[in-house]
């Protein structure tokens, strides 16, 4: 049996309208890895955390909160149907490695911040460790891509997709970012950090100069990040004070979506901080700024994505809080990310 005949198998088995078993895995569903299309890979990583800790275990609230969602999801129907597997065969390695080098890193950030000089070699080990992970993320992401799998990297924090961005780069070449970001995420090296949350863009566009990236929510950047933005042909930033004030002014998120959608190519990756959204959505997250995507909004725009026909090359959703609420609604988006896939 092929793998798509035993995955029908499974859905005509399924009855999603009937409560979840107890042996169920990711939203409650009875997929195994072979019968599933979407490989969801969390990443419980804040290695490099600047501000407040906890998004490591965002995975977990999201996994637990994910058994509770009705299936059928108002813009993209029954997404359960593609097989959706939680691959956390890492878990534990990942969460080790995180755990061993997170009190060094406090400590170095705490020196730094006080001015007091490090040895190189406590940050080189950090930055190694980072590689380290950054090199497993991407060589599981690219078996997964070799045998045409689709996956969504489940954060941790805007750190942890950076490997799989670099197999993606290495498979298809030429594609958009869709960035949902409070921040901008543009730095070079934030407090030392090669692989800090705050650089991630920086080192992906680095890795891969055909990339086009297009920012929407951005709200908290630095002098240096605005100057890369403004300088950049390959950086379209949709800041959230610009979009709100053209809303005052009468434009609709419908006029606005298909300004940002039309700013991407064919080939379209998402990268969903969950800290583009308002706060009430991720009261817990690491570096919450007023402002924001009503949950509404974004799913208005992944919708609109949707409608484009834009060719959704993979996703990762990322800085999810330790908090069960932060846990209910970064599993509903991420349902609906699967869904766009
Ligand atoms: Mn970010």
């Amino acid at each position: 049996m092929t793998n798509e005949e035993k995955r029908k198998q499974v859905v005509d088995l399924f009855d999603p309208d009937n409560s979840v078993a107890t042996n169920a895995g990711i939203f409650g569903l009875p997929f195994g890895f072979d019968e599933s299309e979407i490989m969801l890979y969390p990443v419980p990583w804040e290695a490099t955390v600047s501000f407040r800790s906890g998004t490591a275990s965002g995975p977990i609230h999201i996994y637990e909160a994910s058994s509770q969602i009705d299936l059928f999801d108002h813009h993209f129907g029954e997404v359960w149907k593609k097989g959706i597997y939680w691959f956390d065969a890492h878990i534990s390695e990942i969460l080790r490695l995180n755990n061993n080098i997170r009190p060094i890193a406090q400590q170095y950030i705490t020196a730094i911040e006080q001015g007091i000089n490090v040895a190189q070699d406590i940050l080189d080990h950090l930055n190694n460790t980072c590689h380290e992970l950054k090199e497993m993320v991407k060589n599981v992401c690219a078996s997964f891509l070799a045998d045409n799998r689709k996956v969504g990297i489940v954060g941790g924090d805007h750190s942890t997709p950076q490997g799989y961005l670099e197999a993606l780069s290495d498979k298809h070449g030429e594609f958009g970012i869709l960035q949902i970001d409070a921040h901008a995420d543009l730095r070079e090296a934030y407090e030392g950090f090669t692989y800090s949350h705050a650089s991630i863009f920086h080192n992906i566009l680095a890795y891969n100069e055909k990339l086009n990236l297009v920012q929407v929510g951005v709200r908290d950047y630095s002098a240096g990040e605005r100057k890369r933005i403004e300088e950049s042909e390959n950086i379209t930033t949709f800041f959230d004070a610009d979009l709100q004030a053209e809303r005052f002014e009468g434009k609709t998120w419908q006029q606005q979506c298909h300004a940002i959608i039309n700013a991407l190519p064919q080939k379209v990756y998402v990268s969903f901080d969950i800290d583009g959204l308002t706060p009430d959505c991720c009261p817990e997250t690491g570096t919450p700024v007023p402002g924001g995507l009503s949950f509404v909004q974004a799913g208005y725009l992944l919708n609109a994505l949707k409608e484009h026909k834009k060719e959704i090359i993979g996703f990762d959703l990322s800085e999810t809080g330790a908090a069960q609420w932060d846990g209910i609604v970064s599993s509903r988006l991420l349902y609906k990310l699967c869904g766009l896939l």
